[in-house]
C-alpha cells in the first residue's frame, strides 16, 4: 500500500495534498477496513471532519453503488465539498460556441460563460450599446459577427508564467483576436486581421509584450481577389504572423504598435513562443507545404490528398525581436494599415528560417526550460524533438538551402535531437510538475507520459499510455506551458463521448477527463459532459493568481473601467427631451426600477442609460424590454446604455430578470409610446 497510510490508526497530520493524489491505496485501506482513519483530505480544515466519512457507511455506500476502490480514490481526489472552493481555474475555449468557459478544477464545475464573440442574452453580450462596439470593432468589410470559432485560449504571462491578468482567444473563422480582462472576467476588445480570413494558433510572448497569431489557410493577403488557379496560389497567396502589441495598462491590443510578416501560403497552424535562452523567437508549424488547391483549380487530387503527400511539412522559426528592431526602425511598409514586413525582406533580415517536420504535424510546445520545441505529427507516431541551440547553431553555420521562396531551411538532422515514439496520430503536448512530458493521442484515444532527456539525445523515453475516451485532442496542466508548470493534473479534452453519458439525441457531448499524474500511473478521475461545441484548447491558472472584483466601483463603465461621466445620478432619474432624442436615465435597485414609467412620442430615437447603485455583492439586476430585443445584465455598480428607436405606438413592459429579492417580480416598468 503506497500513500498516506500511517498504520497506526491515528490522524496523518502531515499528509501532504501530493502524497494523497498518489495513494490509489489509500481508498482501498478505506473500503477494506472500514475504520475512522482520516487520510482522505485536500485541506487542513477538512481534516477532522474527513474522520465521519471514512467509516463503515462509506464502504456500504461504496458497495451499494458497485464501486471499486479505485472509483473512490477517484471521487475523494475531485470532491470538493459545499462552501469550498477549487484549487485552480481552467479557463477552456467554448469551440465554435464562440464563448469561453471557466471551470473549477478539481471540482470540473462550470463557473462561468463568457461571452466573446457571440452575442448571449444571459449577460447582455451584443445588446447592450458597449457590448455592441466591441462587436463591431470585430466586423468583416462592415458585416457584424455574431458567431465565433475558438480554439487557443491564452493568459497574459509575466516572465515567461502565467500572471492571472488578461487572456486572449482566437476566432477561427474571421482571423479575429480577444482580449479578456480577468478583473471582471469580461471581454473587452475585438481586433480583426486585416491580411487574411482564418486564423489558427494564438500565443503570447513571455512578458505579454505580443499576442501572436498565425494565419491558417492561404489566402489572398487582404482576400480580395478572384483569381484562383494553382499558379495565383503559388504567386499571391500568403500566409502570416501577426504580432499584436498588448499595452497591459491599458488592457488593449494596439494595432498602431502591432505588425506581421509575410509567410509562404503553407497554411500555418498551431504556435508557441520561446522562452528563457529562446525567448525572442516563435515557432509555427504548416500542413500544406505541397500547396495544394481545390481540384477545380487545377485538376489534381482532392485537398486532403494533395496536402499530405510530403514526407515532411515546415515548422517557421521567427526571429520576433528582430523583427520589431525592423519596425520600430521604420524600415518596412503598411498593408492594409498594419505594418508589414514582406517575405523576401524577412528571408534578407533573418528573421524566418524553416525546419522540415514530419508529417501532417499539429501541435508545436516549447518545453519548461525554453531548450527544446517539441512537434508531433498526425500521421507519424512520434513526438520530434528540435534543439533551440541546434538550430542556432546550424543558422550560424550558413550554407543552407532554400524552400521555392528563398526560406532558407535548418537540415532536420541539424536541429533535431532526439524522438520518442508515443503512438498513434500525437497531437498537443503539456508539461507537468513532475518534469515530465504529456502527449495526447489522436487515434489511439490515450495520453502518453514521457520523460525530457538532453541535447545528446538521451533520457527521451515513454513512460506510459492511459487511454482515454474518447479521440483527445488537447491535454491541459496547471500552467502546462509556462516556464513552472505546477502540476497535479492533466485534462483531456475529447472530442467524441460515445458510450460515456445519458443518450442526449445525436449531438454528443464532448468529455473532458480530469487525470490524477501524481502516481506512478496516471489515473482518470472524472469525465465532465460539455454540453456545448468543443474546447480544443484550455489553460489552467492557480486560483492565488487571479483577484477578481466582487463588485464594480460605482458608476463603472466596464469597458474604461472608470467611472462614466454620463451615469445615471441617483436621485434625479427621468426622461429627458434632447431635442433630435430622448435620453432615459435609470436606476436601479431592490426592488425597483426609477423610473418605472417611461413615456416616449412614437418614432422617437431612445438613449437609454442604466445604473445599478447596488454596492451589495452579487445584488444583479437584469433588464428585458419586450419587443425591442433588449437583455442587459448589470452587476453592481454598473452603468450600461442601450439605443433604439421607439417606432410603434404601445405599452412595453419592461422588467427585471434575475430574481433579486422577494419582490423581484415587482421589479418592472412600462415604456409607453404614444
Ligand atoms: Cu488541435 Cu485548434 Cu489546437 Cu483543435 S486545435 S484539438
Ligand atoms: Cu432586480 Cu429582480
Amino acid at each position: 500500500m503506497q500513500g498516506s497510510e500511517n498504520g497506526d490508526g491515528k490522524p496523518n497530520a502531515t499528509i501532504s495534498r501530493s502524497a494523497f493524489m498518489g495513494g490509489l491505496g489509500t481508498a482501498g485501506a478505506l473500503l477494506a477496513t472500514g475504520c475512522n482513519t482520516p487520510q482522505a483530505t485536500t485541506a487542513a480544515a477538512s481534516r477532522n471532519s474527513a474522520a465521519a466519512v471514512v467509516s463503515g457507511d462509506a464502504r456500504k455506500i461504496a458497495q451499494a453503488r458497485g464501486l471499486m476502490p479505485a472509483d473512490v480514490a477517484a471521487a475523494l481526489k475531485t470532491y470538493v465539498p459545499s462552501g469550498k472552493t477549487d484549487d485552480y481555474y481552467m479557463f477552456a475555449s467554448g469551440g465554435h460556441s464562440g464563448q469561453v468557459l471557466v471551470i473549477g478544477v478539481p471540482s470540473m464545475r462550470l463557473l462561468k460563460v463568457i461571452p466573446v464573440f457571440t452575442p448571449e442574452s444571459y449577460g447582455g453580450w451584443g445588446y447592450s450599446s458597449g457590448s455592441r462596439d466591441v462587436l463591431k470593432a470585430g466586423a468583416v468589410d462592415g458585416t457584424v459577427i455574431t458567431h465565433g470559432d475558438t480554439h487557443h485560449p491564452t493568459f497574459s504571462e509575466t516572465g515567461g508564467d502565467y500572471d492571472g491578468r488578461f487572456f486572449f482567444i482566437n476566432d477561427k473563422v474571421n482571423a479575429r483576436v480577444a482580449v479578456i480582462d480577468l478583473r471582471d472576467f469580461e471581454c473587452k476588445q475585438i481586433v480583426k486581421n486585416p491580411l487574411t480570413l482564418s486564423n489558427h494558433g494564438v500565443c503570447v510572448t513571455p512578458n505579454s509584450e505580443y499576442v501572436v497569431e498565425s494565419s491558417h489557410y492561404g489566402m489572398p493577403v487582404g482576400w480580395k481577389t478572384s483569381d484562383v488557379t494553382k499558379e495565383a496560389y503559388r504567386k499571391r497567396f500568403r500566409g502570416s504572423q501577426t504580432y499584436w502589441k498588448f499595452d497591459a495598462a491599458k488592457g488593449r491590443i494596439d494595432p498602431e504598435r502591432s505588425f506581421a510578416v509575410e509567410l509562404p501560403p503553407y497554411w500555418q497552424d498551431i504556435l508557441d513562443a520561446g522562452k528563457l535562452g529562446s525567448n525572442g523567437w516563435t515557432f509555427t508549424n504548416s500542413i500544406d507545404t505541397e500547396l495544394a488547391v481545390p481540384e477545380d483549380w487545377h485538376g489534381g487530387p482532392a485537398m486532403e490528398v494533395g496536402a499530405s503527400q510530403h514526407d515532411m511539412d515546415f515548422l517557421h522559426l521567427l526571429n520576433w525581436k528582430l523583427a520589431e528592431r525592423l519596425v520600430q526602425s521604420g524600415g518596412v511598409s503598411k498593408v492594409n494599415g498594419l505594418a508589414y514586413i514582406p517575405l523576401e525582406q524577412a528571408v534578407k533580415e533573418g528573421v524566418l528560417y524553416l525546419v522540415p517536420e514530419p508529417k501532417s504535424p499539429h501541435g508545436v510546445d516549447v518545453t519548461p526550460d525554453g531548450k527544446y520545441v517539441v512537434v508531433s505529427g498526425k500521421l507519424d507516431p512520434h513526438v520530434s524533438i528540435y534543439g533551440f541551440t541546434k538550430i542556432q547553431q546550424a543558422i550560424a553555420k550558413g550554407h543552407l538551402r532554400r524552400d521555392s521562396y528563398g526560406v532558407p531551411i535548418v537540415a532536420f538532422e541539424d536541429a533535431l535531437v532526439a524522438q520518442v515514439k508515443v503512438g498513434l496520430g500525437p497531437l498537443h503536448t503539456q508539461f507537468g510538475g513532475d518534469g515530465h512530458a504529456y502527449t495526447s493521442l489522436f487515434l489511439d484515444s490515450a495520453v502518453a507520459r514521457w520523460t525530457l532527456g538532453d541535447d545528446s539525445g538521451k533520457g527521451w523515453n515513454l513512460l506510459e499510455t492511459l487511454p482515454v475516451q474518447y479521440n483527445v485532442g488537447h491535454l491541459a496542466a496547471p500552467h502546462g506551458d509556462t516556464v513552472h508548470p505546477r502540476g497535479g493534473y492533466v485534462v483531456a479534452l475529447n472530442k467524441w463521448s460515445l458510450d460515456r453519458f445519458l443518450p442526449v439525441g445525436p449531438f454528443y457531448p464532448r468529455n473532458l477527463q480530469l487525470i490524477d499524474n501524481t502516481g506512478e500511473k496516471m489515473q482518470v478521475l472524472y469525465d465532465m459532459p460539455i454540453g456545448m461545441a468543443e474546447p480544443h484548447y484550455a489553460q489552467i491558472i492557480d486560483t492565488k493568481l487571479l483577484k477578481p472584483i466582487d463588485v464594480y466601483p460605482k458608476n463603472t463603465d466596464v469597458f474604461t473601467m472608470a467611472a462614466d461621466p454620463k451615469a445615471p445620478v441617483f436621485g434625479k432619474e427621468g426622461t429627458f427631451d434632447r431635442g433630435d432624442h430622448i435620453v432615459v436615465e435609470m436606476s436601479m435597485m431592490r426592488s425597483e426600477f426609477r423610473p418605472d414609467v417611461v413615456r416616449v412620442k412614437r418614432g422617437s430615437r431612445v438613449v437609454w442609460r442604466l445604473n445599478n447603485v447596488e454596492t451589495a455583492k452579487n445584488a444583479i439586476h437584469g433588464f428585458a424590454l419586450s419587443k425591442y430585443n433588449i437583455s442587459l445584465s448589470l452587476e453592481p455598480g454598473k452603468v450600461e446604455a442601450i439605443e433604439f428607436v421607439a417606432d410603434e405606438p404601445g405599452v412595453y413592459p419592461y422588467y427585471c430578470t434575475d430574481f433579486c429579492s422577494a419582490l423581484h417580480l415587482e421589479m418592472m416598468g412600462y415604456l409607453v409610446v404614444a
